[in-house]
């Protein structure tokens, strides 16, 4: 594999890179997206490049850690050819309910984040995780604000308790307390993609990896802790000492999931296990005779809450699914 700069090594890239892009051709990542351009590091260093107008509506369109192919007419750069991404974070796009929306793309880590200076409920935690293993990455669930929180185990333990196999980490930026250890699973050439709701202390995370003020904060309303939607675009962060990435995102209102039935299953892997001893292959644990799931819930043994989420996410997911392929019949893309 030829890395036509080491420095672009840093930045992620290897032989999926090397393997699709075409021959001869100027690749590089995206670091930023505003208003149809992009910001692209390349080997010969960051690139301002048109994307939207002169693409045609079908092509995919570039976002926060895509690697593209650049290319040049005359003084001016444009966005090539995406290539295939490795991990994609993907929602419903809430402008267009039956379309997909891509938020960030090409990170090894997604990190959930939220804040333990409000309370967590656990419907959004699964929605978060359902999204994150549709991404095809590893994650992490970050609490952060530990110094805020009026009994932050209690709250790691509630979280855990629908995290499954996905490792928690508490933080905080003011003492810093698990900021090593977050640190410590990026490394050269790694990235980690932060999500979670406004206000719930990512930019401040992005900074205290950086060890630098690089993201611009802002302090949540006091009246009930919501954040002011200070981050308003994707960006890759370079972190020092060749420690990797870190992908901030503004935090987001709606997260409408998309075709993640597989990605369900895994994240209530739990209440699907259950599902085996059900009379019926597609039982839908409500009314029906010898439910396995409604039994381990009237002995106590599952919390009817967690299975009444999980219901209402299989049909939001189910409902979308319906959408995409009618979309898809009548000849338009589903992915954006
Ligand atoms: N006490 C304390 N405050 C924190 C911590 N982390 C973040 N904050 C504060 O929380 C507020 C919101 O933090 P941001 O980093 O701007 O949150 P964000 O998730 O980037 O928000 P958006 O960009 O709006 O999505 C700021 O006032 C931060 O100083 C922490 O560990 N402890
Ligand atoms: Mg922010
Ligand atoms: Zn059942």
């Amino acid at each position: 594999m030829t890395d036509p700069d080491g420095g672009l090594r840093r930045w992620g890239y290897g032989d999926h890179v090397a393997g699709s892009a075409e021959a001869g051709a100027q690749v590089g990542r995206v670091v930023q997206v505003d208003r149809g351009e992009c910001d692209v590091v390349t080997a010969e260093g960051m690139v301002r490049a048109g994307s939207d107008s002169v693409r045609a509506q079908s092509e995919v369109a570039p976002v926060t850690g895509d690697w593209v192919q650049v290319t040049h007419q005359d003084d001016l750069a444009l966005i090539g050819r995406v290539l295939p991404r490795r991990t994609a974070l993907t929602r419903r796009d809430p402008a267009e309910r039956d379309a997909e929306q891509v938020l960030a793309a090409n990170f090894d880590i997604a990190g959930i984040v939220a804040g333990l200076d409000r309370p967590l409920p656990p419907g959004r935690f699964e929605r978060m995780l359902v999204m994150a293993r549709d991404s095809g990455a590893s994650i992490v669930i970050l609490l952060t604000k530990a110094d805020r929180a009026a009994d932050a185990a209690a709250a790691a333990s509630m979280v855990r308790a629908v995290a499954g196999d996905v490792g928690v980490l508490t933080l905080s930026v003011r003492s810093g307390a698990g900021v090593a250890e977050l640190r410590s699973r990026l490394g050269p050439g790694r990235t980690l993609a932060l999500v979670g709701a406004s206000g719930s202390g990512k930019s401040s995370l992005v900074n205290a990896l950086a060890g630098a003020e690089v993201a611009a904060t802002a302090e949540v309303r006091a009246s009930d802790r919501r954040g002011r939607h200070t981050t308003i675009a994707r960006r890759l962060v370079l972190l020092p000492g060749d420690g990797g990435m870190v992908l901030d995102t503004p935090g987001v209102r709606a997260l409408g999931l998309t075709d993640a039935q597989e990605a369900l299953s895994r994240v209530f892997s739990d209440i699907e296990e259950r599902s085996r001893g059900c009379r019926f292959a597609d039982c839908a644990h409500g009314s029906e005779p010898d439910c396995a799931v409604t039994a381990a819930v009237e002995v106590g043994e599952m919390d009817a809450r967690r299975v009444e989420r999980f219901l209402a996410l299989r049909e939001e997911i189910e409902q979308q699914r319906i959408r995409e392929e009618r979309r898809t019949r009548s000849g338009s893309r589903g992915r954006r």
